[in-house]
Formats: C-alpha cells, sequence, structure tokens
C-alpha cells in the first residue's frame, strides 16, 4: 500500500511502531523495520549513551529505515537529539514536548522529524517549523496522553496542516487502520499490539496482562499532577488514584510511580509496577511475530478497504 508517508520513510506498509520507553528497544524496532513497517527505538528517560549504543544495534540488524522517539521530558534531551543527529538516523519523533528548538539540526543532518501531537494547535506549529507529518496522538493510547480522542484528533488535524498525519491511539487491528485512513490519516502507529511481538523483550507477565485485559482496564493515573499516563489497573493503580483523590503531593505520588515502568518492563511486577498501556489493549489476543502482526493488519485493512 502506497502513501504519502511509505513514500517519504521509503517503507513497505504504513505502519509505525510507538516508540515506548523501556519497551522499544533495537530487538523491537529492527524486527518492525524488516517486516516492512518503520521501527522506532525509545529513548524514554534513557541516558545519551545508552541511545548511541541501541542505534549502533539496530543498523547492524536491518537494513531498512527506522526511528528514535525522543521523549522531551528526559533530562538528557539536548545530548540524545545531537545523538539523533550524528547517528543521521532516518526518523526521529517526539513526544512529551514540543521539540521546535531541535529541528533545524536535525533537517541539516537529513533526519526525517514526526512529532506527537495531542491537539490541533501544536500540530500547526510544527508544520511551521518544518516538520515532515505529525503523529495525532488519542486518549486512548498508553503511557503519557492528551485529551483529545483520536476519532476527533486526526480528522482535525488532517484538515489543519498539509504535511502527512500518522494516527496513533486505539489502533490495534485492520479495522482501526482501515478507520484511520477513513479520517484522513496516512499511516498509523501502534503501540500495546507490538508490546505483545515476540521480538519484544518485554516480561511474560506484562504481555500476559495486556492479553487478559479487557475493555475497561486501563485507567489514568497523575491528571492531578498535569502528567497523565494509561496503564492498566492494578494495586499500584488502586493505590495512586485513592491517593490522588485524598488531594496528596506530588512528591508522594512520584514515589509510587518512580521507576514503576522499569519494574513492571524488566521484572515482570506487574502489580506494583506501571503496565502502561491503551485501551486497545482488549483487541489484542495473542503474542506474534512483528511480521504476523503487520501482515494481519494489512490483510484486514485491505479487505475493509477493497485494494
Ligand atoms: O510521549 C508519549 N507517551 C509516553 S512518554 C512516556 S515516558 C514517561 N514516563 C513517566 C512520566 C512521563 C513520561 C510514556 N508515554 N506520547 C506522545 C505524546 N505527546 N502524547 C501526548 C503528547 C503531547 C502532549 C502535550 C505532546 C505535546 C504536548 O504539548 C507540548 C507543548 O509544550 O505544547
Amino acid at each position: 500500500m502506497k502513501t504519502r508517508i511509505t513514500e517519504l520513510l521509503g517503507i513497505r506498509y504504513p505502519i509505525i511502531q510507538g516508540g515506548m520507553a523501556w519497551v522499544a528497544t533495537h530487538e523491537l524496532a529492527a524486527a518492525v523495520s524488516n517486516a516492512g513497517g518503520l521501527g522506532i527505538i525509545g529513548a524514554g528517560g534513557a541516558p545519551a549513551d545508552w541511545v548511541r549504543d541501541q542505534i549502533q544495534k539496530a543498523k547492524q540488524e536491518t537494513g531498512q529505515p527506522f526511528g528514535v522517539n525522543l521523549m522531551l521530558m528526559n533530562p538528557e534531551a539536548d545530548a540524545i537529539a545531537e545523538v539523533i543527529a550524528e547517528e543521521k538516523v532516518k526518523v526521529v519523533t517526539t513526544g512529551a514536548g514540543n521539540p521546535a528548538k531541535y529541528i533545524s539540526m536535525w533537517k541539516e543532518a537529513g533526519v526525517k522529524v514526526i512529532p506527537v501531537v495531542a491537539s490541533v494547535a501544536l500540530a500547526k506549529l510544527m508544520e511551521r517549523g518544518g516538520a515532515d507529518a505529525v503523529i495525532a496522538e488519542g486518549t486512548e493510547s498508553g503511557g503519557h496522553i492528551g485529551e483529545q480522542t483520536t476519532m476527533t484528533l486526526v480528522p482535525q488535524v488532517a484538515d489543519a496542516v498539509s504535511i502527512p498525519v500518522i494516527a496513533a491511539g486505539g489502533i490495534a487491528d485492520g479495522r482501526g487502520f482501515a478507520a484511520a485512513m477513513m479520517l484522513g490519516a496516512d499511516a498509523v502507529q501502534m503501540g500495546t499490539r507490538f508490546v505483545v511481538a515476540k521480538e519484544s523483550i518485554v516480561h511474560a507477565n506484562y504481555k500476559e496482562k495486556i492479553i487478559k485485559a479487557k475493555d475497561i482496564d486501563s485507567e489514568v493515573t497523575g491528571r492531578s499532577t498535569g502528567h497523565p499516563i494509561r496503564v492498566l489497573r492494578n494495586k499500584m493503580t488502586r493505590e495512586y488514584l485513592k491517593k490522588e483523590e485524598e488531594g496528596a503531593a506530588f512528591e508522594e505520588l512520584e514515589q509510587l510511580t518512580l521507576g514503576a515502568l522499569r519494574k513492571a518492563v524488566v521484572d515482570g511486577d506487574v502489580v506494583y509496577g506501571s503496565v502502561m498501556a491503551g485501551q486497545c489493549a482488549g483487541l489484542v489476543k495473542q503474542e506474534e511475530t512483528c511480521a504476523q502482526i503487520i501482515e494481519d493488519v494489512m490483510q484486514g485493512a485491505k479487505q475493509l478497504l477493497g485494494e
């Protein structure tokens, strides 16, 4: 399937893997790229030298284009932005902030720039600043989220900018892909479904928790702190939401979540850890290879879209 995004990035299928902190390592990114999508290494809160090492490993594992996601709240964001330019990574996506100050450096290095936006205003700002495309990410997503739903955000962003739009949030199968195209998207980004991929290094407990999740099993922690994060419900979220309701201080809440994502992904502690996942977790039924996931999404979409 050809779209403005497959043309822009030189990839076979308009499917991008979310740049998930701790989850989106070189193993997952290379597997997605080798399967014809765009794999992304998630810098998350990691140091710059870790990101460089991941990029170099991915270059060994795939000859296809791949990207890096820069989470803008990372204290080493400046250094990581430079690593991305130095390593001439094909694509950078950004999240949880405004990447305007890095765009010219990346463009000069030939890096395609695709910021995640959660509003029309930021999408327009990014287009004016030279972004090559934007990812319009709805509140159905896992992790750090905005307020708008994918259903409302994607068409409004598509109307507001002339660069390609990638839809994210709630998309896990061919139906979601087809719907995103109908909303005006040129590609989709999927996170939750790729967490459960065979090539994903995530702990088996985390994958199992996603596979077992039902429609109503995600919750949003941190609305009161200004950092809303969608995760699957467990002991940690129950405690967190109770404390939040009681008006707990930022520091106390931070204490509950500090290192919690690592705990879930690496140690498999899905009781006290932060099991970030989107509302589409209920659509994810089994562990499959990245190639099987992409094949399934594209097959389903092609039937619906009649292509
Ligand atoms: O970034 C994400 N999702 C994430 S990042 C993350 S790591 C983390 N861990 C603990 C605490 C905080 C983060 C987990 N999940 N998605 C992309 C995204 N960006 N979603 C929403 C936004 C966004 C929101 C507001 C982007 C820009 C924005 O406004 C920026 C501005 O300054 O105008």
